[in-house]
Formats: C-alpha cells, structure tokens, sequence
C-alpha cells in the first residue's frame, strides 16, 4: 500500500484529492494545523479513512517529525496562504507560508526521506501580467502580486531542490480551478453562493469588483487527478494544468444567473473595494504537454463547472448536504 502526505488537506484541492488516493488504495496522512476550532467540512464524509496530524508549514520540526512518523511515499504540498487580496495586507506571512514554507517541507525530506516523490502547488498567478499567450512550461514568469512573488519562490525552490539534490521534485503550475468546495471569497463561489441566496430571496445584491479579468476556469476534480498522473512518472518534470479556454468574471455571472432565470444585470454592483492593488488581466494556459506526456484531460466543460456550482449552493441554501 502506498501511502501519501498531503498538505493542505482541509482545502478544496486536499480533500479532492484526498478522495482520489483513497479511492487508489493510497494509505493518506493529512497534515492539518491547530486551531481553536477544526476546519474539517470538506473532508468530514470520509475523515474516518484518513489519518490527520498536527503540523505547521512555520515549524521546521513539526514538518520533520512529521516525515519521520510518516514515511510517505508521496508528498503533495498544497498548503498556502492561497487569496491574492489578503497576500497585499499580509505580504510577510504570505512569504512564510506560501515561499519559505516549501522549502522547510523540502530540507525535511531532503533529511528524512529523500526517495520520496514531491509535488509543489505552482500558480498560473506567476505569469501575471503575461509575456506570452497562452501561457506554457516555458512562458517567463511576471507575477503581479505578494501571493504570485512567493509561489514564484516556492516554484524555483522546487526546480532547485530537484538540479541540486537529485530529489524527484516537480510543480504543477495549475491555472484557477474551482468547485461546489471553493471558498467563498473565490470570484466563482462568490458569485453562486450570492446567486442562490438571491434567487431564494435572502439577499437583494452582489458587489464585485473587475468583471473584465478573463481567467481559465476549470474543475478542481479533474486537476488533482494530473497532480498524482505527474508523480507517477519516470521523471520529474513540471507541467501546465489548464483548460485551453478562457472567459470573463461577466460570462461566469452571465451563465450562473441565467441558470436560475435571473439577468446579472440587475443585481451586480461595482465596488471599488473590489478592486486590486494590480490585476491579473488574462489568464489562457496550453495543457499540450500534460495531454501529451500524461494524457490528462479535462473533464468538466465552464458551463457545466457554473451549473454545478450554482446547484450545489442552491442546495445548501435549502439546507441540503452537499459533499460534491
Ligand atoms: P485552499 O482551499 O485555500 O486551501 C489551503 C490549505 O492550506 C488549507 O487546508 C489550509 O488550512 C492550509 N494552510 C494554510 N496555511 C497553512 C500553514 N501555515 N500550515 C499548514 N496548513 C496551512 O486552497 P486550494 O484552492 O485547495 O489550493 C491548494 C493549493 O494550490 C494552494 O497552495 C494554492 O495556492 C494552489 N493553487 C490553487 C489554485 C486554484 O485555483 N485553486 C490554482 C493554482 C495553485 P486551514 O484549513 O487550516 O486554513
Ligand atoms: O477568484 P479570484 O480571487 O482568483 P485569483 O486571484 O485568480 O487567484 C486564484 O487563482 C490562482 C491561479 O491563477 C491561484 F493561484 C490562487 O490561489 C487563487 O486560487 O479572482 C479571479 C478574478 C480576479 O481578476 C479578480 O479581480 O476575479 C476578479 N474579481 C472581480 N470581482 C473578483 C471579484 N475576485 C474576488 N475574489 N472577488 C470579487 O468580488
């Protein structure tokens, strides 16, 4: 059986993910952090068949001790300060988590068990304002925010660990990626949690701030399935993960409010809190490599991702369980 450390388990990508190995017959550690009070809801409906450990990507030796419990096979680092709007009030912390904070996981298997194979969260945020589009493994990097600089970090961290030590260490380098458990500060879940809430009448308008950022949306499912297709193969090499379609945050609410038979029009209002410090104007990766080395594909098409979405926080609004 092999076993698998995961990072990040309590977020939308861990518990997906999560599920994917189990279901692989993966035995799964979950590294989670103290907190007075547990963030466990996406992993509830199936937290039985996982083992959770305390640790923090701040503390060298919780990370240590943690690998030297463990003895993964596969270590997957998804844990980050991963909203862009809080990495400008909290640059420095985001810097800790985000950048230095893969490096104290990587020196930890460098020491503790270095056949281990190791995959870093990487960000399509990295090429911010963008050099060239699509974007690819290739394209340079410029990002636009204190999240982007410290995934940029995290990334060449990776790549240096890899030349340096001969580690299997690889990054995906994901572009946006979403689902009925994103959170709801997300731009897409912001959108159908507000467009359940007004269709069931429980709020009267959704502020939003830049409706022209275009970003290549896809479904957080069906990316955590190329993370593990990445640590399955002979080499490490990093790889784009990304529809190959891009669209506006108009076309997402366009599509989430008609699915209820409301127009966005009337209930979107513009509100300069919004609005970023630098915006990230498009987004558009080519997933060419990844379909060709790994032959993953996309599954779930943008309207169906939006439909999806809406239902399930519709659903919840009723008072529904949702595990999707
Ligand atoms: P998410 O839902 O925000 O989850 C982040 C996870 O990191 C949570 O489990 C959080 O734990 C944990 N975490 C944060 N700081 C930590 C610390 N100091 N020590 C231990 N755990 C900590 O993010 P996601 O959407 O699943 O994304 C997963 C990863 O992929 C992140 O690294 C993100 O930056 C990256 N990424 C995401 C996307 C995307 O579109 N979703 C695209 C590219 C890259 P708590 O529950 O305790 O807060
Ligand atoms: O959903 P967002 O907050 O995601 P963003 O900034 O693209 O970052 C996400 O994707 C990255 C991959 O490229 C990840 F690395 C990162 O961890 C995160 O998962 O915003 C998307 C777009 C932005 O252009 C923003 O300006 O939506 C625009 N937007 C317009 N109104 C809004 C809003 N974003 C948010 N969060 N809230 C709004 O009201």
């Amino acid at each position: 059986m092999k076993k698998a450390l995961i990072t990040g388990i309590t977020g939308q990508d861990g518990s997906y993910l999560a599920e994917l190995l189990l279901s692989k017959g993966y035995e799964v550690t979950g590294m989670v952090r103290r907190a007075s009070t547990e963030t466990f809801e996406r992993i509830a409906h199936f937290k039985d068949r996982l083992t959770l450990r305390q640790a923090d990507l701040l503390d060298q030796f919780s990370l240590v001790k943690l690998l030297e419990d463990v003895r993964p096979d596969e270590i997957y680092n998804l844990a980050a300060m991963s909203f862009v709007p809080t990495s400008w009030s909290q640059p420095i912390l985001t810097g800790e988590f985000t950048a230095l904070g893969v490096t104290k996981l990587l020196e930890a298997m460098r020491m503790v068990c270095p056949k281990a194979k190791f995959y870093q969260a990487s960000s399509s945020e990295m090429f911010g304002k963008v050099l060239e589009t699509p974007q690819s493994e290739t394209t340079p990097f410029y990002p636009r925010s204190p999240y982007g600089v410290a995934k940029v970090y995290g990334h060449f961290i990776t790549v240096n660990y890899r030349e340096s030590y001969n580690l299997f260490a690889l990054s995906g380098i994901l572009f946006n990626h979403e689902s009925p458990r994103r959170g709801k500060e997300f731009v897409t879940r912001k959108i159908t949690d507000g467009v359940a809430r007004i269709k069931l009448g429980k709020q009267k308008e959704l502020r939003m701030g830049n409706l022209d950022a275009k970003r290549d949306w896809g479904f957080s499912g069906d990316y955590v399935r190329a993370m593990w297709m990445m640590l399955q193969q002979e080499t490490a090499e990093d790889y784009v993960v990304a529809t190959g379609e891009t669209h506006s945050v108009r076309e997402f609410l366009q599509i989430a409010f008609s699915h209820v038979g409301l127009n966005y029009e009337d209930y979107v209002v513009i509100d300069p809190e919004f609005i970023r410090p630098a915006e990230v104007d498009l987004l558009l990766g080519t997933p060419a490599k990844a379909r060709r080395n790994l032959g993953w594909e996309p599954e779930v098409s943008f309207e169906q991702l939006v439909t999806m979405m809406v239902d399930a926080d519709m659903a919840r609004q009723q008072g529904k369980t949702v595990t999707a």
